[in-house]
């Protein structure tokens, strides 16, 4: 790679390990971020700690002068003033997630989509951790690839979880065995359009060839007529139907139709997750497991010991008779209809946060099936009301706490009280991880 000098959006965790990365090849590093340095805190120790001075500049397009290489941090919007100017000036923008690919000596397993992504990541290093293969497990899901691949890069598979916003500036990304899990609405106000959105999803498998596997749902059309375009073997996980290639469920069973035609089976009580999306998790992990070459036996002891992940419809505490889930993890649309798809009892459904046009309306069906009461809080409340409210019964409170203490007086003994809030967390959090932490807290409380 011929960079001279590099520019690097965004001082979270994903701008300090490209920064140091840079740094570590000799290349004159200019750091950047809409916030301050004065807020910067322990960043900045870090950055003076790298090998080579990294430069302080200004968070506008003046940092492109003289740079031959932009890395935005995930979370930056395409439509950021830098990355327009740096387009129009026709210098390279790349992801980490690129980056760190074109130094990637590993191989990799890709797992991306809208929802269940990081039960996935998380049960496929599992799966390949308990047949005794070394694995590093990042991405999304917490440690940047780039970390890694500065590294010794000893592990024998890269299991990594990637987001829209890493394909957004991906061109060569070229993972082994790619999964695309699911694509419903998400993230529409970074990418444009639901089009966009899903084009970046899809990207995930563009440089694959003949010798790769491509794991992709069986229960949503798109996902046939993309299968023909693909350069890559396909498989396909169903809940819904059998498929000729890949996993679907047979009675009390999980089976897997392989390439050759044999069939492998699971059966379906060494599940410990609740609802078909979670079956979709499982089957396209045990999928991609087999493509690293993991045994039936192994994989199933594995998925048999696999809890699930805090915060994806963790069970929190039983208070009189009501039972409360935390799904802080539900930022979307896609993600909270899966979430009430997988109870029984009636639910009190919380609702709400910092919107990310989302489409509400189309929770209505499984409300008027699933939910006895829904109460909406936070920032989107009166647009969620707005569109959901003429149709089903709500109750709108301004915080997540009185949304709580309100859903509780509403419950009864048997009902489910449960946090699937549909969007961002950032109005009244830091992220989905303190919303949920918050949210067990206030249950213990009451
Ligand atoms: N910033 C700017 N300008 C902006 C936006 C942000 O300067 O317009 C700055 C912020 O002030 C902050 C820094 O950029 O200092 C944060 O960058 P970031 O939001 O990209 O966060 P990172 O710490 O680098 O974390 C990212 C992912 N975050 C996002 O995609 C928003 C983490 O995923 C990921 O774990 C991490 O890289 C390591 O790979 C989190 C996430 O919410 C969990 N992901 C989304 C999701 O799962 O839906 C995609």
């Amino acid at each position: 790679m011929n960079i001279k000098k590099a520019a690097v959006i965004g001082i979270g965790k994903t701008g300090l390990a490209t920064a140091a990365f840079l740094s570590k090849r000799g290349i004159h590093v200019l750091v950047t971020d809409e916030k301050p340095p004065a807020q910067w805190g322990e960043a900045l120790t870090f950055l003076k700690n790298l090998p080579t001075e990294i430069a302080i500049a200004p968070y506008g397009p003046e940092i492109l002068t003289g740079v031959d290489l932009v890395v935005p941090s995930p979370g930056i919007y395409p439509a950021n003033a830098i990355l327009r100017e740096a387009v129009r000036r026709e210098i390279e923008v790349l992801s980490e997630l690129e980056l760190a690919s074109r130094f990637l000596k590993t191989p990799m397993v890709a797992i991306t989509g809208t929802n269940g992504k990081t039960t996935t990541t998380s049960l496929i290093g599992e799966i390949l951790r308990n047949a005794g293969k070394k694995v590093f497990v990042g991405g999304n899901i917490g440690e940047p690839l780039i970390g890694y691949t500065d590294g010794p890069q000893d592990a024998e598979w890269a299991i990594i979880e990637v987001s829209s916003f890493q394909l957004q500036w991906a061109k060569n990304f070229h993972p082994k065995i790619a999964l695309l899990l699911n694509v419903t609405p998400d993230h529409i106000d970074y990418h444009g359009s639901m089009e966009a959105y899903r084009e970046m999803k899809e990207r995930i498998f563009a440089c694959q060839t003949p010798d790769d596997l491509a794991i992709l749902s069986g229960d949503e059309n798109d996902s046939f007529s993309l299968a023909e375009r693909l350069p890559a073997r396909a498989e396909f996980f169903s809940s819904s139907r059998p498929v000729l290639s890949g996993m679907f469920r047979e009675g009390k069973n999980l089976v897997h139709i392989l390439p050759d035609g044999n069939r492998d089976e699971y059966p379906l009580e060494i599940m410990n997750l609740p609802g078909k999306h979670n079956m979709e998790n499982v089957m396209a992990a045990i999928m991609a497991a087999r493509g690293c070459g993991c045994a039936p036996a192994g994989i199933a002891a594995a998925v048999a010991e696999f809890r699930g992940l805090p915060h994806r419809i963790e069970f929190v505490s039983e208070i009189n008779g009501v039972r409360f889930y935390d799904d802080s993890k539900g930022t979307n649309v896609g993600a909270v209809l899966r979430a009430v798809e997988s109870f029984t009892e009636p639910l009190v459904l919380l609702l709400g946060g910092r919107d990310k046009e989302g489409d509400f309306d189309s929770l209505i069906p499984a409300i008027k099936k699933m939910v006895k009461e829904t109460v909406i809080f936070g920032e989107a409340r009166e647009k969620i009301n707005s569109l959901i409210g003429k149709e089903v019964k709500t109750t709108v409170c301004t915080t997540l706490k009185d949304a709580l203490q309100t859903a509780y007086r509403m419950a009864s003994p048997g009902d489910a009280v449960l946090l699937s809030p549909g969007c961002s967390s950032f109005d009244e959090f830091k992220n989905y991880k303190d919303r949920g932490d918050r949210f067990q807290e206030w249950v213990k409380q009451l």
